[in-house]
């Protein structure tokens, strides 16, 4: 071999093997779920304390600033590069609303979905019930933009209203989806009281064993304890199961401000925000095989 020859072997490897390393380190930063501020979550949620002070302190089914939340949660969305679907029923003589958005990628016949419910009760802005459920999910379909996630699964992620009332916004959606629609969905999460600031013990429903042992792999890495818990039918994950959808969820627990007046931005906390949101995403990248 000529040394010109040789040489030139030399410099194809060199860049061969660069490339290959650049790769392997691409990918394996592609496998980590993100690690989100919680400070994203707790802007969504100091939003959703104006838009209760703006509206009489308060966010229930049938008034003004259920409205307005999901207007806000719809225009977030739909700015981030969602299709936004807002479903309308009536309960009790007055509108309300579901929020949907689905981020379309990976394959239909296969969602995972995340939800929570975006209405309070009538005492108060209704921020840890469920200002922060909201305001999680929220954020993890914005990381999931932001990444422009390729997940092998669908995600789609759901805000319901008047569950205060009955769960009778999820309830509307699981009842007039088709069947076969029905049959799609793999798994849903849901994040009902997750922001409670002195939490140091995450709650992990048990209903379906597979999925809470995923957002127990995502409190054990971070050193933090978790228990199980089973609120049956006290939330909206019961609007799945009830059709033997595989559910689960979390929640952080005990909260002396639970339906209350106190109830309000001063209710939640950056640091357990932060954990309930990275939760989320993480059972999101890991369920819906984000690679
Ligand atoms: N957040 C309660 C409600 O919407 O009325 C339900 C609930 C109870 C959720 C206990 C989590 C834990
Ligand atoms: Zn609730």
């Amino acid at each position: 071999m000529s040394m010109f020859k040789r040489l030139l072997l030399v410099l194809v490897t060199i860049t061969l093997t660069t490339f290959s390393m650049t790769a392997v380190a691409q990918a394996d930063q592609r496998l980590a779920p993100p690690d989100i501020p919680g400070a994203n979550s707790m802007a969504h949620a100091n939003q959703l304390q104006s838009i209760a002070t703006a509206n009489g302190g308060n966010r229930a089914h049938g008034t003004s600033g259920y409205r307005a939340s999901a207007d806000f949660i719809q225009s977030t969305l739909s700015r981030a590069g969602f299709t936004v679907t807002r479903q309308q029923f009536t309960y009790n003589g007055a509108l309300g609303w579901n929020v949907i958005a689905e981020w379309p990628v990976g394959n239909p016949n296969d969602v995972v979905f995340l939800g929570a419910h975006l209405d309070g009760v009538r005492a108060g802005a209704g921020i840890n019930d469920n200002g922060s459920g909201s305001s999680a999910v929220l954020e993890t379909a914005l990381a999931v933009a932001r990444d422009n996630a390729q997940p092998t699964k669908r995600l789609r992620f759901g805000w319901w209203g008047a569950e205060e009332n009955g769960l009778i916004g999820s309830a509307y959606y699981t009842r007039n989806l088709p069947s076969s629609e029905r049959a799609k969905i793999d798994a849903y999460l849901n994040f009902d009281m997750v922001g409670q600031r002195d939490t140091t013990r995450w709650g992990i429903y048990v209903d379906s064993p597979t999925l809470g042992a995923t957002f127990k792999q995502y409190f054990d890495s971070k050193g933090i304890a978790t228990r199980s818990i089973d609120i049956s039918g006290r939330s909206d994950h019961a609007s799945f199961a009830r059709y033997g959808i595989p559910v689960s969820g979390i929640s952080s627990g005990s909260d002396p401000c639970y339906h209350s007046r106190c109830d309000t931005i001063a209710n939640i906390g950056e640091r357990v925000m932060g954990h309930s949101t990275n939760a989320a995403a993480y059972a999101a990248w890991r369920l819906a095989g984000i690679p």
